[in-house]
C-alpha cells in the first residue's frame, strides 16, 4: 500500500461538513447522488452536501435485482421510464465507469386470459409512446428461453406474454458510485455515516439540519431516502400515504451463461435473470406485513424456488447463495412522490416502493431541476404529493414487476 497516496480513488473522503450549503441532500443512494450529479452538471450549484446515515449505495440501491425498463401503464409513467432508459444507455460512457448494463429483452409471462389482457393494454399504450413492446405467443417465448417449460409443471401453463425489447439489466452498486464520483469531481461533498436527526423548520420554512455531527444551515433540502421516507416526513410533520413494506431477494450460485432474456411471472410471483457473473437474481413479491426492517426469511426462500422449479425443472439442484431484504416505500397507485412540498425547500423523491431503480438517472434529474427552479419539472407532474388530495391517481399496479 502507498501510503503517500492523496488522491481518491471514487471521491474525497470529506471529513467535516460546512456550516452552510445551498442545498443539503438527504440519502447517499442512486437517487440522492444522482440529484447531487445532475445539480452540479445541469444547473452549476455545486455547495451541496450529501449526507448519507451509513455507506453509500447500502440502501435499496444495492439490494435490488437491477431491472431495467419502461413498459408501464400509463403514457406519463411510460415516458417517465422511458426518459430514464435512455439515460441508461449513455450511462457508463457519461460517467465513465463499466456499470455492465446489459440489454437483455424482457418477457412478462401471462398464465391467464385476464393476465394477456393487461398484456395488450400496455403493448398498446407502449406503442403509441413510441416504446418497443408487443405481446408474443409461446413459440416466441420458447425461442428466446428454450430451457422454460411453458405449462410450468402443469400448474400455470403460459399463455402468452408482454415482450419488452429494451428491458436491460446493470450493475446496481456501480451506479451509486458512478454518480457519486461525478457528483464529486464537480465539487459536491459526500458525507458518510452522518444521519439527518431533525429538520429545522420555522414559519413553514426549511433553515436546516441536525446531524450527529452538528448543525448544517440551508434553506433547500431534498429527502431521498427511499424506506426511511416516513421517519424523515414526520420531521417535517408532513404527511404521505406510504407504507413500509419488506421485499425480498437472492442468488443462486453461479453458472454458465444460459438464461439471455429476463423473465417475469406475475401469477407465480417470481422474476429471474441471470447477472455478468453467473448468479441467477431472483425475487418475489411484497412481504404481505408492514415492517420497518431489512431481515429476510425462510419462508421467502421456500416459496420463490419451488416457482422456479416449476419453470425450470432442471435447477432443482442449485443452490441459494445470498439472500436479502430492502425496505420498500409503497404507495396506494404504485407511482412515486416526486417534486416539491408544502414546506418551503423541502422537496420530496419517495414511494419508490419496488420500481425505483430503473428511475435513478431522471429521477436525479428532474429532482435537481425542481430544486434549482423552484418548480416541478414537467416529467413529474403527475407524481406530485398532492395527486392523493386530488383524486388523481397514477395507478401503475398493473405494471409492477410482479404480483402484489
Ligand atoms: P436508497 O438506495 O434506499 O437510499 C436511501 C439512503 O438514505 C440509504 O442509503 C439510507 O441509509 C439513507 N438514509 C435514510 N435515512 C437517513 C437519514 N436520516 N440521514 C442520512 N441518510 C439517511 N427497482 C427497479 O427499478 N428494478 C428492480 O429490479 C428492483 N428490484 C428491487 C428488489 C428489491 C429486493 C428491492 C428492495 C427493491 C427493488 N427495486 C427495484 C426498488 C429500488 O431498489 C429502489 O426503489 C431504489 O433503489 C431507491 O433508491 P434510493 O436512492 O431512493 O434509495
Ligand atoms: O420494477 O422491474 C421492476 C422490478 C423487478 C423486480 C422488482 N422490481
Amino acid at each position: 500500500l502507498n501510503r503517500e497516496y492523496k488522491e481518491p480513488r471514487f471521491f474525497r473522503d470529506c471529513q467535516t461538513p460546512k456550516k452552510s450549503y445551498d442545498a443539503i441532500i438527504i440519502g447517499g443512494g442512486g437517487h440522492g447522488l444522482a440529484a447531487a450529479y445532475y445539480l452540479a452538471k445541469d444547473h452549476g450549484i455545486t455547495n451541496v452536501a450529501v449526507l448519507e446515515k451509513g455507506y453509500i449505495g447500502g440502501g435499496n440501491t444495492g439490494r435490488n435485482t437491477t431491472i431495467v425498463r419502461s413498459n408501464y401503464l400509463t403514457p406519463d409513467g411510460v415516458n417517465f421510464y422511458d426518459a430514464s432508459v435512455k439515460l441508461f444507455e449513455g450511462l457508463s460512457e457519461e460517467l465513465d465507469i463499466n456499470l455492465f448494463y446489459s440489454n437483455r429483452g424482457h418477457f412478462t409471462l401471462a398464465h391467464t386470459e385476464s393476465a394477456m389482457r393487461t398484456m395488450r393494454w400496455r403493448a398498446e399504450v407502449n406503442k403509441h409512446v413510441g416504446v418497443k413492446s408487443r405481446v408474443v405467443g409461446t413459440d416466441e417465448i420458447s425461442k428466446a428461453c428454450p430451457q422454460l417449460d411453458i405449462s410450468c409443471s402443469g400448474k400455470a401453463p403460459i399463455q402468452g406474454a408482454l415482450y419488452h425489447e429494451p428491458g436491460s439489466i446493470a450493475r446496481h452498486d456501480a451506479v451509486a458510485w458512478g454518480y457519486a464520483r461525478g457528483a464529486d469531481s464537480q465539487g459536491i461533498e459526500i458525507f458518510q455515516n452522518t444521519e439527518v436527526q431533525s429538520i429545522d423548520v420555522r414559519d413553514g420554512k426549511v433553515h436546516g439540519v441536525q446531524t450527529n455531527r452538528g448543525y448544517i444551515a440551508t434553506g433547500k433540502v431534498l429527502s431521498a431516502v427511499a424506506g426511511f421516507t416516513p421517519r424523515i416526513c414526520k420531521m417535517v410533520d408532513l404527511k404521505t400515504p406510504i407504507v413500509i413494506h419488506p421485499l425480498q431477494a437472492c442468488v443462486s450460485e453461479p453458472m454458465k451463461p444460459w438464461l439471455d432474456t429476463i423473465l417475469v411471472s406475475g401469477s407465480l410471483h417470481v422474476y429471474v435473470s441471470q447477472s455478468s457473473r453467473g448468479e441467477l437474481v431472483m425475487g418475489a413479491s411484497l412481504d404481505p406485513y408492514e415492517v420497518h426492517s431489512t431481515r429476510s426469511t425462510f419462508d421467502f426462500v421456500e416459496g420463490l424456488t419451488s416457482h422456479i422449479v416449476d419453470m425450470f425443472p432442471f435447477l432443482s439442484n442449485v443452490k441459494v447463495v445470498r439472500q436479502w431484504a430492502g425496505m420498500a416505500d409503497m404507495t396506494p397507485d404504485f407511482a412515486p412522490i416526486m417534486g416539491k412540498t408544502p414546506i418551503e425547500g423541502f422537496y420530496l423523491d419517495a414511494g419508490w416502493g419496488t420500481w425505483g431503480f430503473k428511475a435513478t438517472p431522471i429521477s436525479g434529474k428532474t429532482m435537481a431541476a425542481t430544486m434549482a427552479n423552484d418548480k416541478a419539472h414537467d416529467l413529474i407532474h403527475s407524481f406530485r404529493l398532492s395527486r392523493f388530495e386530488d383524486y388523481e391517481l397514477t395507478g401503475e399496479k398493473g405494471a409492477a414487476s410482479v404480483g402484489h
